[in-house]
């Protein structure tokens, strides 16, 4: 059933509550993502999928570092045409809307994936220009206006269905690559995937990960998420945002949606708790709306702004 209060709309995406599932973390059974809906999240995204599998780095691939952890999976994943049973899988277990997340090396390979995953299913895709550790993809595409556009346009002309757009917070300026996307077509921001990052070890002396960098996400990285979340919205008064970056509780989530987030995305603070945070948060946000006296979670969107 409804629940008015909580319940808000992403570009079309019908969210029972504004908690999503964060790419990358616990996502890509069908199986381990209904076990997160089935944990109160109202939308979920996957692991990135790319157009032929991938092995990932070697180990260490994860370090734990102050508040939060550092990550260079290197985009593992199975390939969108092995990967497309799972979306369909998805389909039939979840009750919430399943937005994939998509990576390629070209715009043609981000809009064959795109279009092969709506077709298996997908509610929306998030496109994945933005991964700090991995050549030739991610945020060596998503750090350049020109090449950003460029993606979104062709996955534009590929598929109806919403495009969100995850950015990456490694850019000097971050409305930049926003504004690129936006006036290229997407539909919805992510702000914003890990922080460029790593963690050297003083008795081997060496770096910790595999691929020496990677990615911090974690409470550490919220400070930073919330800014990036504040300048778009101030330089993009109408495109809807999700915020990502160490949201941990019911008050990052509120905090997230006054500096100008619909809804926002959980992933590292599922690591640290369990699948049951979106409850937590959803029913800590539901309190604080009803002290505050407001009827809807949208009412709160952007009063961070209000001079
Ligand atoms: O797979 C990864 O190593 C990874 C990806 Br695709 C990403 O977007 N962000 C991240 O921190 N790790």
């Amino acid at each position: 059933m409804e629940n008015n209060l909580l319940s808000t709309n992403v570009a079309g995406l019908q969210l029972e509550n504004p908690t999503i599932l964060a790419s990358g973390v616990l996502g890509y059974s069908a199986e381990s993502l209904n076990r997160v809906a089935k944990g109160g999240a109202g939308g979920v995204v996957t692991k990135s999928i790319g157009i032929e599998p991938r092995v990932g780095y070697p180990n260490p691939t994860v370090v734990q570092a102050e508040a939060g952890i550092i990550n260079a999976m290197g985009l593992p994943n199975p390939g969108i045409d092995v990967y497309a049973q799972e979306i369909k899988f998805c389909k039939t277990l979840l009750r919430v809307p399943v937005i994939v997340s998509v990576f390629g090396y070209s715009a043609d390979e981000y809009a064959t994936v795109a279009k092969k995953a709506v077709a298996a299913g997908a509610d929306a895709v998030e496109l994945n220009v933005s991964c700090p550790h991995v050549q030739f993809t991610g945020a060596e595409i998503g750090q350049n206006p020109k090449h950003l556009a460029e993606v979104v346009e062709k996955v534009k002309a590929a598929i109806g269905k919403p495009i969100l757009v995850k950015l990456s917070p490694n850019v000097a300026d971050i409305t930049v690559t926003a504004r690129a996307a936006v006036e290229a077509g997407a539909d919805v921001l992510t702000a914003v995937n890990t922080l460029k990052a790593m963690a050297i070890d003083s008795e081997t002396m060496r770096p910790i990960l595999s691929n020496l960098k990677g990615g911090l996400s974690g409470p550490a990285v919220k400070p930073v998420a919330l800014r990036c979340v504040y300048d778009v919205r101030e330089a993009l008064p109408d495109v809807p945002i999700i915020g990502c970056g160490g949201i941990t509780d019911w008050k990052d989530a509120v905090e997230f949606m006054l500096a100008g987030a619909s809804a926002v995305q959980v992933g590292t603070a599922i690591g640290l708790e369990n699948p049951e945070v979106f409850q937590t948060i959803t029913k800590g946000v539901e309190v604080y709306l009803r002290k505050k006296n407001y009827r809807s979670v949208k009412e709160i969107v952007n009063l961070a702004h209000r001079s």
